[in-house]
């Protein structure tokens, strides 16, 4: 068969495959939940002979598909993989085994697994059996890529990640606003990133539809929608159109509407006062690796659980669109003077987003 030669200047070729495993990793976004994204790639006398990611929970590792790929050639070649091979059966066996097995001599991994059943020992195994590993090649590249999981896995609460629209002169955007953007395109591409996403009920009183994310088979996050002081049954929301997938409702201080919402066929769960704590406590439960708390319609209804989010340092990334609308004039009265640059909570890594139809910011609170 004819592979592909990759150029090499003689530079940095660590990182010209690692980044190629990053990018075959990227093929799977929005599929692999609760696992995460992992590229491999197989090289022998600077040529590449084998590629694999690993496409779904359940399936086989990045390291099989490339080692298969591979199939003879892998023998005294060396293996790149974004993330440390596991050593352990799971929903499938041990990469290190497959890696011995196929006599690769060398394995260049870009971050250590911070899974505690892996932790170092996929590297251990892989030394033990006399292959030389080089570790943390590119390695901010494949940890931002794995940012939800590591999260997790980490700090045993989901990665939470705060949405909102702005329109061009400044003001947080309703659900008209996000119209502006035909088919929203960004909006659906980040949904499959996700794992859950928060939304107010208030949302589910006129006609809303909920788009559902870009790929056939992708991921479609479970829908957590807050609904505070419910007064009557006909408040019960739900989702009007075709979108699939798990909802379930978080409601104040009423077992009586929550008992009404389950003769109806709505999960939903009744707690004192809704929360952030016990919104990330049950997605954690529910092995979710991400939650994006969804600023659409009524505002007023997420502020506190925004301030919460801030204050308890739960929030770890935002991502704010802003669209091609002008929303009549700047009112300066709206404005909320800095008491002083010191004490505003800093924002790190701003970063543009790629989008045709608006501007995607992103940043990461330190
Ligand atoms: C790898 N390569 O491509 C992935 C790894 O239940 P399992 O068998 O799928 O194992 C899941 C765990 O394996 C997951 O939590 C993570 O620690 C590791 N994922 N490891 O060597 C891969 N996806
Ligand atoms: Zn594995």
């Amino acid at each position: 068969t004819l592979r592909v030669r990759c150029s090499h200047n003689g530079q940095n070729d660590d990182g010209f495959y690692m980044r190629r495993c990053v990018e075959l990793a990227r093929k799977a976004v929005g599929f692999t939940s609760p696992n995460p994204m992992v590229g491999c790639v197989i090289v022998k006398d600077g040529e590449v002979v084998g590629e694999g990611f690993h496409p779904k929970a359940g399936q086989p590792h990045a390291e099989v598909f490339a080692l298969r790929d591979a199939a003879d050639l892998a023998k005294n070649a060396t293996a790149y993989v974004s993330l440390e091979p596991c050593n352990h059966y799971g929903r499938t066996p041990p990469c290190t085994e497959a890696l011995i097995k196929a006599k690769v001599k060398k394995v260049v991994v870009g971050m250590v697994d911070p899974n505690p059943i892996v932790a170092s020992k996929g590297l251990d195994r892989l030394r033990d059996a006399g292959i030389e590993v080089v570790v943390g090649v590119e390695e901010e590249l494949c940890k931002s890529l794995l940012e939800t999981y590591i999260h997790r896995m980490l700090t045993g609460k989901p990665f939470l990640a705060l949405r909102y629209s702005l329109s061009a002169s400044g003001q947080l955007l309703d659900l008209l606003g996000d119209r502006a953007v035909h088919g929203g395109g960004y909006y659906s591409r980040l949904l499959q990133e996700y794992d859950a996403v928060v939304l107010s009920s208030s949302l589910f009183s006129g006609n809303f539809s909920m788009p559902s994310s870009q790929e056939p088979g992708a991921n479609q996050p479970i829908r957590i929608i807050i609904q505070r002081n419910p007064s009557s049954s006909s408040q019960v929301p739900f989702v009007i159109n075709e979108v699939t997938g798990k909802e379930i409702i978080f409601t104040d201080n009423s077992t009586v509407i929550a008992t009404e919402m389950t003769q109806q066929g709505v999960e939903s769960v009744a707690v004192d006062q809704v929360n952030l704590d016990v919104v990330l406590d049950y997605c954690y439960k529910q092995g979710l690796c991400s939650v994006l708390l969804d600023m659409r319609g009524n505002f007023s209804e997420f502020e506190d659980l925004i301030k919460e989010g801030i204050e308890k340092k739960y929030i770890n990334k935002f991502v704010v669109e802003i669209l091609p609308v002008w929303n009549g004039s700047v009112k300066t009265e709206s404005l909320i003077p800095l008491k002083s640059l010191e004490q505003a909570v800093k924002v790190v890594n701003l970063q543009c987003k790629e989008s045709n139809q608006s501007v995607v910011i992103e940043g990461y609170f330190k």
